[in-house]
């Protein structure tokens, strides 16, 4: 009976999402919903690395091109700035979230519904392309824990 639960946790493991990679995993990626398809969306996620690895560049099926974006202040001004390369330092945790860095889906082909989903592809110079599905939610959300959708929000 033990062997038999064994079994059944080892193919659970194995039916994982594709984000679960050996050296990278790639968690929680979401999207906020669009209204507009003439201004760009943002994705985000939390990338982490057993061993250190580079995140090279982003495509998906929903955008001409991804960009990875940083914000970067200047007294009150923020403004976005184009990382050519995202540095995934070993063991820590990098977390793309409102506010802070930031995917940037140029030239949409359409609408990103909320309740939708959509693959993006995430090609790191290690573990080579890791694809994710991404969740569109609501245009208030902040992240899969907070959807924007409780009292108050
Ligand atoms: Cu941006």
């Amino acid at each position: 009976m033990k062997k038999a639960i064994i079994l059944l946790v080892a193919i659970c493991s194995i039916s994982l999402p594709a984000a679960a990679n050996e050296t990278v995993r790639v968690l929680d990626a979401w999207a906020r919903a669009t209204i507009l398809t003439s201004r760009p969306g943002a994705a985000y996620a939390t990338i982490e690395s057993d061993s250190g690895d580079r995140l090279l560049g982003v495509t998906t099926p929903v955008a001409d091109h991804v960009m990875i974006h940083a914000i970067e202040s200047d007294g009150d001004v923020s403004r976005m700035k184009h990382v050519e390369v995202l540095e995934i330092p070993a063991g820590q945790r990098i977390a793309l979230a409102p506010g802070g860095m930031h995917l940037m889906l140029m030239g949409l082909h359409g609408k990103l519904e909320e309740g939708a989903m959509f693959p993006m592809t995430l090609s790191f110079e290690k573990a080579g392309e890791v694809t994710v599905e991404v969740s569109v939610l609501g245009i208030a959300a902040d992240g899969p824990q907070n959807t924007g959708k409780e009292a108050g929000q």
